[in-house]
């Protein structure tokens, strides 16, 4: 995989980005606080940045996912270090949505006042929530009566909720990541069968050497253009999260929730953290020392330039090279960093899956809906899938952000009350990636036979 150009394409000025985001966020709040209903006209920004965000999410995320598989060689000889590193990322991304879930369930940072206007807004809201449960679950926590619930959803249905069996939710599921059309799914921003789609064709397209070298050539300047296009983009961010912000805050403002909105932010932001540190400090070094039985911290403390480059640029790809040689210089061989690492900026991405399910979660309960079981399973998938799908590019979460909300039919506007921090979030969970794609370099080095020359089997002669 040509990793120099992603990561040139990716190398972000983002001090500057982020003096500026910061200069937005703080400005976007005091016009929310001195004018909040100038504050709240400027929504139409954030809703173009968003627009804009969501324009190039389909192509980035195909071409994202495609370039990943690609690097992979032919899968057909990846063998038993192949499979551990697709089942390590596979598992630690799983790992990582679960502590999302668990975090965001317990500590419950959305979980406040209820804003009848929105639900009004968003009446029938979640995919599949059985209306009954749902039902009970708005007049709990909006204090509204039956009939005034009914009147915002229309009728209730009668007899018992329909709660759906496993297996319905499995056969959900599986549709859910399959489509009839493509080019429907991509018109409608269903990115899932996409992600799914790119995974298997590119497996595909591994095992056709001669044909497909120009067409792989081809996929891996689209990405990076895409990438470039998305670095692009993010000189307008900070004028878009300043929209965002300061129409979410004006909109607290004048309801008189300025306070508990700020509060929500402050729970949601430690939940997040709180979820990114359990992961990286016990569950990353419990894997590596199952698999190596030796002091993961000291690997840890090996990899801190690394660690310390993800977080200020906020960029798995950027950081691609510092953590290459990070993972080298601690003594893990060149083929398993070679391999595992650049394929994991890719699409091993534990912090940004974990991140998506807390944070999809949080807006539910910041709206005042009680997802049920179903809801929060296909929130684990597509955060999973999401995750795979995200560039290692800064904000790429946040972008991928908008499938998990679509997927269960959240508002992505509510984006905006997560944007307010979402900078800091990002540099968080950039490390808490980079960490985990060593970690993988760790574990899939135990995998390699003594003599393998090299991981890969001869890459599909990317550039
Ligand atoms: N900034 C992304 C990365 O480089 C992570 C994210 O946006 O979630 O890994």
């Amino acid at each position: 995989m040509s990793n120099s150009s992603s990561s040139d394409v990716s190398k972000p000025h983002s001090s500057l980005l982020t003096y500026f985001i910061c200069a937005a966020i703080v400005g976007a709040i005091a016009l929310a606080l001195a004018a909040p209903h100038v504050a709240e006209s400027v929504e139409v920004g954030g809703e173009l940045f968003l627009r804009l965000l969501k324009m190039i999410v389909v192509p980035l995320v195909f071409t994202s996912v495609l370039s990943g598989i690609l690097g992979l060689g032919d899968v057909r000889k990846l063998g038993k270090p192949g499979a551990a590193a697709i089942g390590y990322y596979l598992c630690t991304t799983i790992l990582a949505v679960l502590i999302g879930l668990v975090v965001v369930n317990v500590i419950k940072p959305g979980v406040g006042t209820v804003d009848p206007s929105v639900l009004e807004q968003y009446s029938g809201i979640v995919v599949g929530a059985p209306k009954e449960r749902m039902t009970e679950s708005l007049m709990e926590l909006s204090g509204l009566t039956k009939d005034e619930v009914t009147s915002v959803f229309g009728d209730l249905p009668s007899g018992e909720s329909e709660t759906p069996s496993v297996g319905t939710i499995f056969k959900n599921l599986l549709l859910m990541l399959v489509t009839d059309n493509l080019f429907v799914a991509a018109a409608e921003t269903q990115l899932l069968p996409i992600i799914v789609f790119a995974i298997i064709f590119g497996a595909m397209l591994t095992t056709m050497h001669d044909e497909v070298s120009s067409i792989t050539q081809l996929i891996q300047q689209a990405n990076n253009a895409l990438m470039r296009f998305v670095m692009l983009l993010m000189n307008v961010a900070p004028l878009g999260i300043f929209c965002l912000v300061a129409a979410r805050f004006g909109k607290a403002q004048s309801e008189g929730k300025f306070l508990e909105e700020l509060s929500q932010i402050g729970w949601y932001f430690g939940t997040v953290v709180l979820g990114l540190g359990i992961h990286a400090l016990i569950v990353l070094p419990l894997i590596y020392w199952i698999v190596r039985r030796e002091n993961p911290y000291r690997y840890m403390m090996a990899m801190s330039q690394a660690l310390l480059t993800a977080f200020s640029t906020a960029s798995s790809s950027a950081t691609l090279p510092v953590t290459m040689e990070c993972t080298e210089q601690a003594g893990i061989s060149k083929r398993s960093s070679e391999f595992v690492i650049p394929l994991g900026a890719t699409i091993n991405m534990d912090g940004t899956a974990l991140y998506e399910a807390a944070a999809a979660i949080f807006i539910a309960q910041a709206i005042g809906i009680d997802l049920d079981f179903f809801q929060q399973v296909t929130i684990a998938v597509t955060a999973t899938l999401a995750a795979i799908g995200a560039a290692g590019i800064p904000e790429a979460g946040l972008v991928t952000m908008l499938i998990v909300l679509n997927a269960v039919g959240l508002p992505v506007e509510y984006v905006g009350l997560i944007l307010t921090v979402d900078w800091l979030l990002d540099r968080f969970r950039t490390a808490v990636n980079t960490f985990g794609d060593s970690v993988g370099a760790a574990v899939v080095e135990k995998t390699l036979p003594p003599d393998q020359p090299s991981l890969q089997a001869e890459p599909t002669s990317l550039a």
